[in-house]
C-alpha cells in the first residue's frame, strides 16, 4: 500500500454517493467501558445485530481488539469477518477512510487525521492514536493506495456528498474551535475540494441538538440520492431542534447542486426527545476526560443516522411512536430498497448512531 502525495482531485478520483453500489462494509467493536454501560456487553448485542442486518445486503468485516477478538467471534455471525484491529472506540465511520472512485472502478483511500472529535479543546477523550491509524489499516487490508493529510482534522460522519460534485457541511462541526482553527472557512472549502473531488459545498448551520461531535451532518442530513435529500425534523416549535432544522430547510431550499438542480428535501420527522436513564447512566464508568453520561441528559437521537446498503437501508428503532413514521418515510424515499430497522438505544447511549459505526467500500472494480 502506498502513500501517495497526489491528491483525489488531481489523479480522477471522486468520492462515490453511499447509494451507490458497495463492495462492503466495516465496524469496529465497541469496548469501552467510560463510554458504553455494563461494560459495552448491550452495545455489543446491539453491534452484532447491525452487522447481522447488513450483511443480509453486503460483506461485513468488524474490527476488534485482541482482548475482544474471542468473544466476538462468538457473539457476530458466522458470516461476519472478525479483524483484529486496535482501536480507541468504535466509530469507523469517523476515524475510517473515505474511499474514493475513479471512473474505471479503482478505489483508493483518504485518511484524514482524527482527533476524537476536538482533540484538547473537546474532544470526547483522549487519547486517540489508535484511531487515527484506523484508516490506514483499512486500506491495507482491502489493498487500497491512500491519500493522507497529516495537517486536516476531519471525520466521516461530518460529510455527505451526492457522488456529483455536491458535498454538505455543517459550519457548527468543520468551523468548530478543536479542529482546523489555522485555516480559513475558504482554505477548508479548498482541500475538501481537493480530496473529494466535489465542485460545490452547501453549508448547513447547525446539526441535531447537542450532539457531542459538534454537529455531525450525518445525524441531521443525508443524500437519497443527487437532487434530494433527507432532513431530521419536528414541527415542535418549542423544541430547541425546531430552529436548527428550520434553518437548514431553508438554506437547502434555496440551494442549487453542483449540476444547477434545486434541491428536493424530505423531513425525516424525529422521536420525541430521549434522556439518559439513572440505570443507563450508572452502567457507564467515570473517567476522566471521557464526556461523562449523566441521568437526564438529551441524547442527539435522529432516524437520519442510517445506512444505506446495497439494496437495504438500516434505521435506528428508538422504541418510539415515530419509528413506524419513519419506516415508512424511508420506504417512500427508496423504494426500491429493503427497510430494515435496528433497536439502537444503545448505541445513541454511546454519542452516535447506525451511520457512525459503519464504514462502507465502494464496489469498484
Ligand atoms: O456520531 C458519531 N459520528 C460519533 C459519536 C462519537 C461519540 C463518542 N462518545
Amino acid at each position: 500500500m502506498k502513500t501517495l502525495q497526489t491528491s483525489p482531485k488531481k489523479d480522477g478520483y471522486r468520492m462515490p454517493g453511499e447509494f451507490e453500489a458497495h463492495k462492503g462494509v466495516y465496524l469496529l467493536w465497541p469496548e469501552r467501558p467510560d463510554n458504553w454501560r455494563e461494560g459495552a456487553k448491550p452495545a455489543q448485542a446491539t453491534f452484532a445485530k447491525v452487522a447481522a442486518a447488513i450483511s443480509e445486503f453486503e460483506t461485513v468485516t468488524v474490527g476488534v481488539s485482541d482482548r475482544q477478538y474471542t468473544n466476538a467471534r462468538h457473539m457476530l455471525a458466522d458470516n461476519v469477518t472478525v479483524v483484529e484491529m486496535s482501536n480507541d472506540d468504535s466509530w469507523i465511520r469517523d476515524c475510517g477512510p473515505t474511499f474514493v472512485v475513479n471512473d474505471k472502478g479503482d478505489i483508493r483511500g483518504v485518511d484524514w487525521t482524527f482527533n476524537a472529535w476536538g482533540g484538547l479543546v473537546d474532544g470526547l477523550y483522549f487519547p486517540w492514536d489508535k484511531d487515527d491509524r484506523v484508516a490506514q489499516k483499512v486500506c491495507e487490508l482491502e489493498h487500497r493506495d491512500r491519500y493522507r493529510l497529516d495537517d486536516f482534522i476531519l471525520e466521516g460522519g461530518s460529510i455527505h456528498v451526492d457522488g456529483e460534485g455536491t458535498l454538505i457541511v455543517t459550519e457548527e462541526c468543520l468551523l468548530s474551535d478543536g479542529r482546523n482553527t489555522q485555516l480559513s472557512k475558504g482554505q477548508i472549502e479548498s482541500i475538501l475540494k481537493e480530496y473529494l473531488n466535489v465542485e460545490k459545498i452547501i453549508w448547513l448551520k447547525k446539526g441535531i441538538y447537542l450532539d457531542e461531535t459538534n454537529g455531525h451532518v450525518d445525524n441531521i442530513a443525508n443524500f437519497v440520492k443527487p437532487g434530494q435529500i433527507a432532513l431530521a425534523w419536528t414541527d415542535d416549535q418549542s423544541d430547541p431542534q425546531y430552529a436548527i432544522s428550520k434553518e437548514n430547510y431553508d438554506i437547502l431550499t434555496h440551494e442549487t447542486d453542483a449540476k444547477g438542480r434545486h434541491l428536493q428535501v424530505e423531513k425525516l420527522y424525529l422521536p420525541k426527545p430521549i434522556l439518559i436513564t439513572a440505570k443507563e447512566s450508572e452502567g457507564v464508568d467515570a473517567v476522566d476526560g471521557t464526556l461523562p453520561r449523566l441521568e437526564g441528559d438529551r441524547l442527539a437521537a435522529s432516524y437520519v443516522n442510517y445506512y444505506t446498503a446495497n439494496g437495504g437501508i438500516i434505521f435506528p428503532l428508538f422504541d418510539d411512536p415515530m419509528d413506524e413514521k419513519a419506516k415508512a418515510t424511508l420506504q417512500e424515499l427508496y423504494p426500491d430498497r429493503k427497510i430494515v430497522g435496528v433497536p439502537a438505544r444503545e448505541i445513541l447511549l454511546g454519542g452516535g448512531n447506525i451511520h457512525c459505526i459503519t464504514q462502507q467500500i465502494p464496489a469498484g472494480r
